[in-house]
C-alpha cells in the first residue's frame, strides 16, 4: 500500500504543562471539535466513575481528576492529521512527558491564565530544549478570576524565552473574556457565547476599540497596544526573510502567506515561539490554537532526523524521516492490559508491516512483529503497516522495553536514547493476602518495565521488597493500578528516602583471597584503584591489567562483584554510586584460582576500599515553590531555614507571594499538613527531585536513627 497522506499533512504533538492547567479539558475541545467525538466529558465530572474523558479513562485518573499516564490520540483538522499526547502535569508522573517529547515533533504549552509559568512549566520546557522540540505556547482559563495575560506573558518571556511572541491578545478577561484579536490575520474573534457550539464574529482590529469597555484597565490596554504589537510581531516575523522585511520597510506592505511561512520557520527552528489564548473551558480559541499547530509546528522530520548514536550514546549520524530508507523506529512506552502487552513506537524511517521481524539492537534480539495497532487513548485498531512519522503499538513483543531501537536486521542502527529521571522514594511492598504472594513479584516487575521511573530492589538484609519511584502518588498509585489492572493487591509501607552513598577520596589496595581447606583451595590477588567520580556517571570498571597477570576469563567475576557489592555501601547499606572502580594488577593460582576466588576477591575489596575511603552519605535535595499570601512569608521562610533548606528566590504571583528554594527530602514528609495549618490553608507547593548532595557528617547518625 503507497502512503496515503504525505509526510507534510502529519503533526505529532505533545499538550504539555504544569498540573491542572487544562490540558485533557483542551483535548476533550479537540476531538470535539474534530469530529472524533460528540460529547465533552469536564475532568471534574468523572469522579463518580460513571464517564470519562477521552484520554484520562484510567480509574486513578477519574477518581483523582488528574492525568496521570499520557494518552494518545488522533484527529483530523482541516486535511491535517493531528497526533496528539495529552501528557500528566503532576511531577510524580514527569517519566510520562520526557517519552513523549522523545518522540514527538512539537508541543503546545499549556498555562494557567491566573498562575502563569509554574514549576512543573519550566521542568517541561527544559525537557523540550533537551529534546529539541519546537513549541507555542497557550495561556488558557482566560475566563477564570485574576485571569492575567500581563503576568503570563511577562513570566513566559523571562523565565522561559525571551523570544516568545504575542500572536493573539485576549478580549477581556475573567466574565468579561469574549474572543482574541488574531495579530498574524489582522482579524479578531468574538464569540457569541460560551457554548460549545457558539459561532464567532470576525471583525476588524480597529473595530475593538470603541466597541469593548472593560472593567479592568489592563484589559483596555491590551486592546489599545494592538497596533503597536502586530507592528512588533510582523517585524520580529518578517526578519526572517530579507526580501521580505526590506519590502516591509521601504513600502509598508507583506504578503500574508510570507508572514506565517516565517512564523512557521522561526518556531521550527526555535527562535520563535508563538503565544495564544483561550478558555478552553468555556470553549474560545481551540480552533484557532488548531490553526496555530498547522501553521506553525512542524511535520515529521522538518526539524531534522533521528540521530543515531554508538553504543557509548555518541551521535555517529542522522536518519532522515522518510519512507523510503531501512525500517527504524523507537519504543517509547509499554502498557499491560488484560489484553497483553502494547508496546508504543514512533517509526523514524521505512515502512514495517505486519509479519516482519525487525531487530531490537538494544538488546541484540530479534523480534517479530504480530499485530500493528492504531491507538485512540484506551481502544485499539488493527493496521496492516506503519510508515515513517507514525506513532503505533506493536502488540506482544516479548524482548522489547522502553527507549530500545528496533530497526531493519540488515542495518541495524541505535537511536538517540531517551532519560529517565532517578527515583528517590521508596517504600516496602508486601502482599495483602496468601493468594497475592505469589504473584506480586510477576506483577511488580511487570509494572517496573511499563515505567521506567520506578525500580525495584529486593533488600538482601531483611528479605523486603523495595519499591522506588518519584513521590508518594507515584508509589500509591503504582500499587492501586497493580490491583485495577493486574489483579494483585499489596500494601506499602511508609515511605522512605532514597539515599545514596559514594566514595570519599580515592583508595589503591590489593586484597588478596586465600583460603586453603583440605583438597583444592582458593586463591585470588586484585590490586585496584577506587576512585570517585562526577555525580550522575554512575559505576564504570576499567580494566587495566596486562601481560595476563590474571586471566581473561576471571575478569567479568571481579566486575561483577563490584557490581552487586556496591548495591549496599558501608555508612549505611545504601547503594554506592558515581564512581570509578580501575583493575590494575593482580596474582592467580594455576590450581587453586578459580572464578569464585576471583568474585570473592573482588567484593571484599570494593568493602575494604570503601569503608576506608571516608565515604559519604548522599541525601535527595528538592527544589520547591510555596505559593502564599504576603502575610505568611515570615513563616514559610523561618520553617525553610529549620528544616536545613535554603530560600534561593521570593517573589509575586499575581497578589500571592512566592518563595523557592531547596530542601532535603527526608525533611519534606509531612510538609503539607504543616502549609494547611501556618497558612490557614491558604498555601500551596510544589516540589520536584533536583540533585544529591552530601548529608553533613554530623547528622549521619541521627538520620540513620529517624530511618530506623
Ligand atoms: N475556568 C476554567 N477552568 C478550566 C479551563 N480549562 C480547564 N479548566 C479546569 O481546570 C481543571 C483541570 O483541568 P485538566 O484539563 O484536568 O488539567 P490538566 O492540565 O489536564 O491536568 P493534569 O493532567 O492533572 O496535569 C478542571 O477542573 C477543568 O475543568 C478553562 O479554560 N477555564
Ligand atoms: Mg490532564
Amino acid at each position: 500500500m503507497a502512503r496515503q497522506k504525505p509526510l507534510k499533512l502529519y503533526r505529532n504533538i505533545g499538550i504539555i504543562a504544569h498540573i491542572d492547567a487544562g490540558k485533557t479539558t483542551t483535548t476533550e475541545r479537540v476531538l470535539y471539535y474534530t469530529g472524533k467525538k460528540h460529547q465533552i466529558i469536564e475532568v471534574h465530572d468523572t469522579k463518580d466513575g460513571k464517564a470519562s474523558t477521552t484520554t484520562d479513562y484510567l480509574e486513578q485518573e477519574r477518581k483523582r481528576g488528574i492525568t496521570i499516564q499520557s494518552a494518545a490520540v488522533s484527529a483530523e483538522w482541516k486535511g491535517y492529521q493531528i497526533n496528539l499526547i495529552d501528557t500528566p502535569g503532576h511531577v510524580d508522573f514527569t517519566i510520562e512527558v520526557n517519552r513523549s517529547l522523545r518522540v514527538l515533533d512539537g508541543a503546545v504549552v499549556v498555562f494557567d491564565g491566573v498562575a502563569g509559568v509554574e514549576p512543573q512549566t519550566e521542568t517541561n520546557w527544559r525537557l523540550a530544549n533537551q529534546y529539541n522540540v519546537p513549541r507555542m505556547c497557550y495561556v488558557n482559563k482566560m475566563d477564570r478570576m485574576g485571569a492575567n495575560f500581563t503576568h503570563c506573558v511577562k513570566g513566559i518571556k523571562e523565565r522561559l524565552n525571551p523570544k516568545a511572541v504575542v500572536c493573539h491578545v485576549p478580549i477581556g478577561s475573567h466574565d468579561e473574556f469574549t474572543g482574541m484579536a488574531d495579530l498574524v490575520a489582522g482579524v479578531a474573534y468574538v464569540w457569541q457565547s460560551d457554548d460549545k457550539d457558539s459561532a464567532w464574529e470576525t471583525v476588524g482590529l480597529e473595530t475593538l476599540a470603541d466597541r469593548f469597555k472593560f472593567a479592568s484597565a489592563a484589559d483596555n490596554e491590551w486592546i489599545r497596544r494592538i497596533p503597536e504589537l502586530r507592528q512588533e510581531l510582523l517585524e520580529q516575523a518578517l526578519a526572517l526573510n530579507e526580501d521580505a522585511f526590506m519590502e516591509f520597510v521601504e513600502n509598508g506592505k507583506f504578503d500574508p502567506a510570507m508572514l506565517k511561512e516565517c512564523i512557521r520557520k522561526g518556531t521550527v527552528s526555535g527562535e520563535f515561539v508563538p503565544i495564544f489564548c483561550g478558555s478552553s473551558f468555556k470553549n474560545k480559541g481551540v480552533q484557532q490554537l488548531l490553526d496555530g499547530v498547522i501553521d506553525y509546528l512542524p511535520y515529521p522530520g522538518e526539524n531534522g532526523g533521528i540521530g543515531m548514536v554508538d553504543p557509548d550514546g555518541k551521535v555517529i549520524g542522522t536518519q532522515e524521516v522518510k519512507d523510503d530508507a531501512p525500517s527504524r523506529a523507537l519504543a517509547f512506552k509499554v502498557i499491560n492490559d488484560q489484553f497483553g502487552t502494547l508496546t508504543f513506537v514512533r517509526v523514524y524511517s521505512g515502512v514495517i508491516k505486519k509479519g516482519d521481524t525487525l531487530a531490537n539492537v538494544t538488546r541484540n534480539k530479534k523480534e517479530r512483529i504480530g499485530r500493528i495497532v492504531e491507538v485512540q487513548a484506551s481502544a485499539t485498531k488493527d493496521i496492516e503497516e506503519c510508515r515513517a512519522g507514525d506513532i503505533c503499538a506493536f502488540v506482544s513483543m516479548k524482548e522489547t522495553e522502553t527507549g530500545d531501537s528496533l530497526s531493519d536486521p540488515d542495518h541495524p542502527a541505535l537511536l538517540e536514547r531517551m532519560r529517565f529521571p532517578d527515583p528517590v522514594i521508596s517504600v516496602s511492598v508486601e502482599p495483602k493476602t496468601r493468594a497475592d504472594v505469589d504473584k506480586m513479584s510477576t506483577a511488580l516487575y511487570k509494572m517496573v518495565k511499563a515505567d521506567p521511573s520506578l525500580r525495584l530492589q529486593v533488600d538482601q538484609e531483611t528479605g523486603q521488597t523495595v519499591l522506588k519511584g518519584m513521590g508518594e502518588l507515584h508509589l500509591e498509585v503504582t500499587i492501586d493500578r497493580m490491583r485495577t489492572e493486574l489483579g494483585v493487591e499489596a500494601n506499602m509501607g511508609r515511605p522512605r528516602v532514597s539515599f545514596r552513598e559514594a566514595f570519599g577520596v580515592p583508595v589503591e589496595l590489593v586484597y588478596t583471597h586465600k583460603k586453603q581447606s583440605g583438597g583444592s583451595g582458593q586463591y585470588a590477588e586484585v590490586k585496584m584503584i577506587f576512585e570517585p567520580a562526577a555525580a550522575g556517571t554512575g559505576v564504570e570498571f576499567s580494566d587495566e591489567v596486562v601481560g595476563g597477570r590474571i586471566p581473561r576469563e576471571f575478569i567479568p567475576s571481579v566486575e561483577h562483584a563490584i557490581e552487586t557489592e556496591c548495591k549496599r555501601g558501608q555508612v549505611a547499606g545504601y547503594e554506592v554510586v558515581d564512581f570509578k572502580a580501575r583493575l590494575i594488577d593482580g596474582k592467580y593460582h594455576d590450581v587453586d584460582s578459580s572464578a569464585l576466588a576471583f568474585e570473592i576477591a573482588g567484593r571484599a575489596a570494593f568493602r575494604e576500599a570503601h569503608r576506608s575511603s571516608k565515604p559519604k552519605l548522599l541525601e535527595p535535595i528538592m527544589k520547591i515553590e510555596v505559593v502564599t499570601e504576603g502575610d505568611y512569608l515570615g513563616t514559610i521562610i523561618g520553617d525553610v531555614n529549620r528544616r536545613r533548606g535554603q530560600v534561593t528566590d521570593q517573589g509575586q504571583k499575581g497578589n500571592q507571594a512566592t518563595v523557592q528554594g531547596f530542601v532535603p527530602l527526608s525533611e519534606m514528609f509531612g510538609y503539607i499538613n504543616f502549609l494547611r495549618s501556618a497558612t490557614s490553608g491558604r498555601g500551596t507547593f510544589t516540589m520536584e527531585f533536583d540533585h544529591y548532595s552530601e548529608v553533613p557528617p554530623g547528622l549521619v547518625q541521627k538520620l540513620m536513627e529517624a530511618e530506623a
